[in-house]
């Protein structure tokens, strides 16, 4: 083989790699056009983090009777987006998270336990602690928006 023909070779071995990396650049692109026309929206991937409401049960709360306790104090869920709210005791005394409806209720949580609840019905949901009656919080649970 002269050194013109294996330059030649080689540019057409070039050449084939290049539309086969195009043509399945194509199929992946089209495919994914395809699944969002099927499913009539684009496909969303919400991180786990951000569907789950994290609630901090702050040091000092068995003490401190200026505290409410829960921090946030206050939060706001949308069902399907975000209506998992889990509490964790970062405390170094034991507390409950205890629906003031009767809704849901932890039990006791000892010191570094966690509480998980989801919620399902829109509504205000006022809570404490069993044992210390300063503390308080609010979960303020409303509907997912229509699209
Ligand atoms: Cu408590």
């Amino acid at each position: 083989m002269t050194e013109a023909n294996s330059i030649l070779s080689n540019l057409k071995v070039i050449g084939a790699i290049a539309v086969i990396a195009i043509v399945g650049g194509l199929a992946v692109y089209g495919g994914t056009i395809l699944a969002q026309n099927i499913q009539g929206t684009p496909v969303r991937s919400v991180p786990e983090s951000i569907k789950i409401v994290h609630v901090s049960i702050v040091p000092g709360a068995a003490t401190n009777t200026n505290l409410a306790g829960y921090s946030p104090d206050v939060i706001t869920v949308v069902i399907g987006v975000n209506n998992t709210v889990t509490w964790t005791n970062n405390d170094s005394y034991p507390h409950t998270v205890t629906a003031v409806n009767g809704a849901f209720a932890s039990g006791n949580m000892n010191p570094g336990a966690s509480y998980t609840y989801t919620f399902s019905t829109p509504g205000v949901y006022n809570y404490t602690c069993s044992y210390h009656y300063w503390m308080h919080g609010e979960v303020i649970v409303k509907q997912a928006t229509a699209a």
